[in-house]
């Protein structure tokens, strides 16, 4: 589902279900595209598919909550956490345009982790990871986690699903991401090894800004990269650990453990 007003993109939710749940779901898309903190859309667009190949089936990333109160330590973090990872300042500073750019993106950035370079062909647009989902077994267990820490079961669910179908690629080095939702001021780095880490008060409220970036190696495959995110389909069947509330220090693979 993808609605936009004027051509400004608003929201955005794609998953894989079985042929029987397309009714509920195109419902549930239609009610969330009208309902949208950023706005009522002027133009709605709905796609079904048939998928052609089987899925590639994941473990969805662990997760944990970065204990950051303000929006000071949010930024401390996640500027620590990429540069442990490999990620330069140059490329920091310009994946904070990215995110801060009153401009919303409807898909991701795609930058190199050490230049700094954008690799996806159409800045404007970005690259929208789609074909991905979790299995109504995968999806009970998942919403419990998610219900046990009072968290919102769709975006959190859907965002877990998506940084995993991202982070599974091989030149993918960390994704950040920044809710470009006024009301939803939790955002997440994640990668392979340190898992979906959830950074509260990322931005203030009511704050419309918002983007992703996927950090990836300088020799990075891209046409393969691309043809990933968009149209390999990814199937979340089992759930990584889902932990509650780590120190910033804790949630940094090799800084203090
Ligand atoms: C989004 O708006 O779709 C992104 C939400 C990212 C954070 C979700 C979470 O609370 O873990």
């Amino acid at each position: 589902m993808r609605a936009s007003r004027e051509d400004v993109h608003i929201s955005g939710a794609e998953g894989i279900f079985e042929k029987s749940r397309i009714d509920n779901v195109v419902r549930a898309y239609i009610e969330r595209a009208y309902s949208h903190s950023r706005g009522m859309p002027d133009r709605v667009v709905i796609t079904i598919e048939e998928l052609k190949e089987s899925p590639l089936f994941l473990k969805s990333l662990p997760v944990y909550t970065v204990d950051t109160k303000t929006k000071e330590a949010a930024w401390n973090f996640i500027k620590s956490f990429l540069f442990s990872v490999g990620v330069s300042m140059r490329a920091f500073e310009n994946a904070l345009m990215v995110v801060q750019s009153d401009i919303v993106m409807r898909g991701a950035s795609i930058m190199t982790f050490k230049t700094g370079r954008r690799c996806e062909p159409d800045t404007a647009r970005g690259i929208r990871a789609t074909r991905l989902g979790i299995t109504p077994q995968a999806e009970e267990i998942l919403f419990n986690a998610i219900d046990s820490y009072k968290l919102n079961r769709t975006v959190v669910s859907e965002a877990i699903v998506l940084a995993t179908k991202v982070a599974a690629f091989k030149d993918v080095i960390a994704e950040l991401c920044v809710s470009d939702d006024p009301d939803y001021t939790t955002g997440y780095v994640s990668s392979k090894r340190s898992g979906y880490l959830r950074v509260p008060n990322i931005k203030e409220e009511g704050d419309r800004k918002g983007g992703r970036v996927i950090f990836v190696s300088e020799d990075v495959d891209i046409n393969g990269l691309i043809r990933y995110l968009e149209n390999t389909p990814v199937v979340i069947d089992s759930i990584g650990e889902f932990k509650g509330i780590v120190s910033p220090d804790e949630a940094i693979p090799g800084l203090n453990n």
